[in-house]
């Protein structure tokens, strides 16, 4: 009786187990497609300040006034995506913050560090 739940147990993980096994083996079967791996070799990380001015829908990404960025671009409003929903929690519209994110190729760009000042 006692085997016969535990094996009902184990079941589920087994299958989860083995479905993540899967997933890892295609991951790393597509790699030999380049256009599936995500690019690094363009990626290029910038520090800068700004103004917060909104947020998208469920604080997806966070729209700054930022300063001149050497190298990257004018002065402008753009968006920033947050890699965590924590990074940009305390952050209202008009805070003046001090920001590193990371320009990918893809055309996102992440928010690496963001901080009031
Ligand atoms: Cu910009």
């Amino acid at each position: 009786m006692s085997d016969r739940l535990r094996s009902r147990r184990l079941f589920p993980v087994v299958l989860v187990l083995a479905s993540l096994g899967a997933v890892t083996v295609s991951g790393i079967a597509s790699g030999d497609d380049a256009s599936a791996v995500v690019p690094t070799s363009g990626a290029a990380k910038y520090t800068t300040r700004g103004v917060v001015k909104s947020f998208g829908p469920e604080r997806k990404y966070v729209n700054i006034a930022h300063e001149d960025i050497d190298g990257y671009m004018m002065a402008m409003t753009m968006s920033f995506e947050p890699r965590s929903a924590s990074q940009i929690a305390s952050l209202s519209p008009g805070d003046k913050v001090r920001f590193t994110f990371t320009a990918s190729d893809d055309g996102r760009r992440r928010i690496d560090a963001i901080a009031k000042e």
